[in-house]
């Protein structure tokens, strides 16, 4: 028996903007709650929460202040507790977004670390290095969200490193006790009855202890990175993917499972995609992770899924997780599609992340095809909106609130959302969707019934199709059955000879219109279609 995760379908609540049931703007547990009926009726086989601790919120929850406790304006522990029974009483997962790699500065550890000095109990617990003799970092390590990855501390005279703002001090993963005090949160959140977790930035928990300076990105492959910033100039060989990293999740790994077989945990990769293949196999490391690599793609070419695989298929024993959608990066069909973004693009990118190998996650709204949210720089919430301003805006477009109904703030709350509800989503509204039967939503449900119904689809592998650009082709096959999946990536028709396919049953469920006549098969534009393989 394959375990449940494998090729399961997840959505991502991202909880402060789902839905509101207290009127304070911010979306929280019990609106979760509140729309587990929606969330059952897509299909899905569960949830993963985006972080739900206490945080003094400079990330929005991915920097931690307690580990133990749910952050206040999502509600108290009891509300955790009856969402969890809610969704596992009808048959749902629900994992936690863990952030275990850095915590927040005001996290009790860092506090203690700081202020019992050099010589502390926890002194060590996180990273910590003298001053060059010039009084500059310690080394040239680059922040992710730019600047060195250090921070100084007259109070200890030393600077910290952080991977991200300075307000996330990295954990010292190479400190016995600090490395336990982490273990031991999944412990707890397990022992509550969690079902698993996402683990956040899973490539960087270890760091080189002789704090090697990292090289630079040679200056001609700068041009072909996506995330511009300074941190993309160098390569973090050695303040992340460490090969011994694979080690830390190993115990991660085993931790989780200690808690039953059928526990599950993945990881965000962001750098070095090669990596995450080798950091998550069946014998070592994580169950499965995903990178950035199909989350950063941005132009509507089938190499970026080609591409994606071909890395994955040096680590054949890897089970991926594909995302193409989350909170940091631009909405799927406008990142694809510009301001152009059609509701046929909308469907034919759900009907691909579902068709793909692998443990689909998908974000809240991409199942109802929403375009990415334009923002003043007044209602951005995001530090690294402010940062970059006004490259791309940062990332709260992808992070404003769920449109449920029309009206005022588009159902979310009653009171003044925390991020403003985006003009774009007017009219893709769930309850306008719900009415239509050739909407995203009523496509989604009828795509992820498919992959549900398909044990080639859920479980088989992938083997591509020789077809020329802009028709992305493949074959999904599991156990006798073989489903060929076809994508038109272009706005024009498209015929295709496809003689293997002649003879092939076309499936009801699609995008757009498909048209197979021996073998050659027309299709709109934007299409997605399936054959069942005699
Ligand atoms: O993201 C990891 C990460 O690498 C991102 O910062 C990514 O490079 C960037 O957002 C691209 O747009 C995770 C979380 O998903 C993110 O929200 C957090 O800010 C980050 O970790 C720090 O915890």
């Amino acid at each position: 028996m394959e375990p449940w995760w494998k090729g399961a379908v997840l959505y991502h609540v991202y909880v402060r903007s789902f839905f509101d049931s207290g009127g304070d703007g911010h979306g929280d547990l019990p609106g979760v709650l509140a729309k587990l009926d929606y969330i059952e009726g897509l299909g899905v086989d569960g949830i993963w929460l985006s972080p739900i601790h206490p945080s003094p919120n400079r990330d929005w929850g991915y920097d931690v202040a307690d580990y133990a406790g749910v952050q206040a304006d999502y509600g108290a522990l009891e509300d955790f507790q009856r969402l969890l029974d809610a969704a596992h009483a009808r048959g749902l997962k629900v994992l936690l977004d863990e952030v275990l790699s850095h915590t927040s500065d005001e996290h009790p550890w860092f506090v203690e670390s700081l202020t019992g000095g050099q010589t502390g109990p926890k002194a060590d617990w996180y990273v910590w290095a003298d001053p060059k003799d010039d009084g500059t970092a310690p080394n040239n390590w680059l922040s992710v969200f730019g600047g060195p990855a250090w921070a100084y501390q007259p109070k200890r005279r030393q600077h910290y490193h952080h991977k991200f703002l300075r307000q996330q001090p990295k954990l010292n993963w190479r400190e016995p006790a600090a490395r336990e005090a982490a273990l031991s949160v999944l412990d707890l959140w397990l022992s509550r009855g969690v079902d698993g977790f996402r683990l956040d930035v899973a490539g960087t928990f270890l760091h080189d202890a002789a704090l090697t300076d990292n090289p630079p990105v040679p200056v001609d492959e700068r041009t072909r990175l996506h995330w511009s910033h300074a941190g993309n100039l160098q390569r973090h060989l050695h303040d992340s993917n460490l090969p011994e990293n694979v080690g830390v999740l190993d115990a991660i790994r085993r931790r989780v499972e200690s808690h039953g077989p059928d526990r599950f945990v993945f990881g965000e990769f962001s750098e070095e995609e090669a990596r995450c293949g080798a950091y998550c196999t069946p014998e070592e490391g994580l169950h499965s992770g995903y990178t950035f690599v199909m989350l950063l793609a941005r132009k509507l070419e089938t190499a970026f899924v080609r591409e994606h695989y071909r890395t994955l298929a040096d680590h054949p024993f890897h089970w991926p997780t594909i995302s193409l959608s989350n909170h940091d990066v631009p909405r799927t069909v406008s990142r694809f599609g510009g301001k152009d973004a059609s509701p046929e693009l909308a469907k034919m990118l759900f009907a691909l992340l579902l068709a793909l190998k692998g443990t689909a996650l998908i974000y809240q709204g991409e199942e109802l095809g929403l375009p990415q949210a334009s923002l003043a720089r007044d209602q951005l919430r995001d530090p690294v909106g402010d940062l970059y301003w006004p490259y791309d805006g940062g990332r709260d477009g992808c992070r404003t609130p769920m449109p449920w109904t029309p009206g005022p703030n588009l159902g979310f709350t009653d009171g003044t959302p925390w991020l403003p509800t985006a003009r774009e989503h007017a009219g893709l509204t769930v309850a306008e969707q719900e009415r239509d039967p050739d909407s995203a939503l009523a496509f989604a449900r009828q795509m992820i019934a498919l992959r549900k119904a398909s044990p080639a689809l859920r479980l088989g592998e992938l083997e591509f199709l020789e077809k020329d650009e802009p028709v992305l082709a493949f074959v999904r096959r599991h156990e006798g059955e073989a489903i060929a999946c076809l994508f038109n990536f272009s706005d024009a028709p498209r015929f295709v000879d496809a003689p293997e396919l002649a003879g092939a049953e076309l499936l009801a469920v699609r995008a757009g219109d498909a048209d197979l006549r021996g073998g050659s098969i027309g299709l709109s534009p934007h299409a997605a279609a399936f054959l069942r393989l005699a």
